[in-house]
């Protein structure tokens, strides 16, 4: 029954493909203080001053998402933007927030590397009366309305789609997969590794090692070096990400294994890289994380501003393909 459910929402994600859904419910949000900088905040044409700090620049989706932002929070569009790269380190990241409060912006928006260990920074921002934008990955905190709305992937519906294309193909097969993780502690590690282990649950498929690659192709490429020299039975690679999986098509490479044929390989992101890869016959599958999050961030940012309800959570819808498909898609993708 839950496969069943599962399959039904893979269809409804692929029917919606790359379209931005927000869901009914809304929250209203608490109208924005007007600032220590003095600068009335009102939606009455001010310049809206924004801090945000992005997780870091460790993949190819990083780099689109980061470009997705700087391109829709410009001045011309009404954004003074203070943007920094935290190196995928919390620490990084609380204290750049903690000088967005400082400096009295008007909304704080943040991708939050890991996802405990908030309540402090966020308490903070909300005494200071700033509101709180989420991008891409969820907080755990126990701050009651820490933050006004979080735009983001359903990343366990993306693990679930990767599973499922994987159950389809191999289910029957005795297939030994090894899974490339994210950063431990995000919520695209911990939601894709969930969604993907419920979705192979019951088939033949079996993960038999598993580890953090970080989100990079370095750290794919050394992860799958050592499970190439503990394992000779790999027939299957899951990477929580396209970057992860280009570290492992190194690897399986310089071990005299064809990416692809040896060992199949199905990934997360569908950036450029990873679908070329996949055109090419090196990656069977990929599932999409669209990160152009930037036109609906302003847009909740104008409106937070203004004192007007925003959704709480908006879902960004994601496609996947597979070789065919990315040989479509290649030539109109824009990251
Ligand atoms: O999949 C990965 C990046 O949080 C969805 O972070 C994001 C993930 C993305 O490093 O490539």
């Amino acid at each position: 029954m839950a496969r069943h459910h599962h399959i039904i929402r893979t269809a409804l994600a692929i029917a919606g493909a790359a379209s931005l859904v927000a869901l009914a419910a809304c929250s209203s949000a608490p109208p924005a203080e007007p600032g220590a900088s003095g600068e009335p905040a009102a939606g009455g044409g001010e310049t809206i001053t924004v801090g945000f700090s992005q997780v870091g620049a460790e993949s190819g989706w990083r780099a689109a998402n980061t470009k997705s932002i700087q391109d829709t929070l410009t001045t011309e569009n009404g954004f003074e933007l203070s943007f920094s790269d935290a190196q995928q380190k919390q620490e990084n990241q609380i204290s750049a927030i903690r000088n967005y409060i400082a400096q009295g912006v008007d909304v704080i928006a943040f991708s939050p590397v890991v996802e405990t260990g908030w309540d402090a920074v966020l308490q903070e921002a909300k005494s200071a009366g700033i509101p709180v934008v989420l991008t891409d990955r969820a907080v755990d905190t126990t701050v009651e309305d820490a933050y006004v709305s979080f735009i983001g992937s359903d990343f366990i519906l993306e693990g679930e789609m990767a599973g499922e294309w994987a159950a389809e193909q191999y289910d029957g097969e005795g297939y030994k997969v090894v899974e490339l993780q994210g950063t431990t502690g995000s919520a695209p590690a911990i939601d894709r590794k969930e969604g993907f282990a419920a979705a192979i649950d019951g088939t033949d498929l079996e993960i038999i090692d598993s580890q953090t690659g970080d989100f990079t192709r370095d750290g794919g490429k050394k992860v799958m070096e050592g499970f190439l020299t503990a394992h000779d039975d790999i027939d299957l690679v899951f990477a929580h990400n396209d970057d992860m999986g280009l570290g492992a098509i190194e690897a399986i490479e310089a071990a005299g294994k064809v990416p692809g044929e040896d060992i199949k390989i199905i990934t997360i992101d569908a950036v450029k890289d990873g679908m070329q890869a996949l055109a090419d016959g090196k990656i069977n599958y990929i599932v999409e994380c669209n990160p152009l999050l930037g036109p609906d961030l302003a847009d909740v940012i104008k409106k937070v501003v203004a004192g007007e309800e925003v959704e709480e959570r908006i879902v960004v819808k994601d496609e996947a393909f597979d070789q065919e498909a990315a040989k479509a898609a290649l030539p109109d993708r824009q990251y």
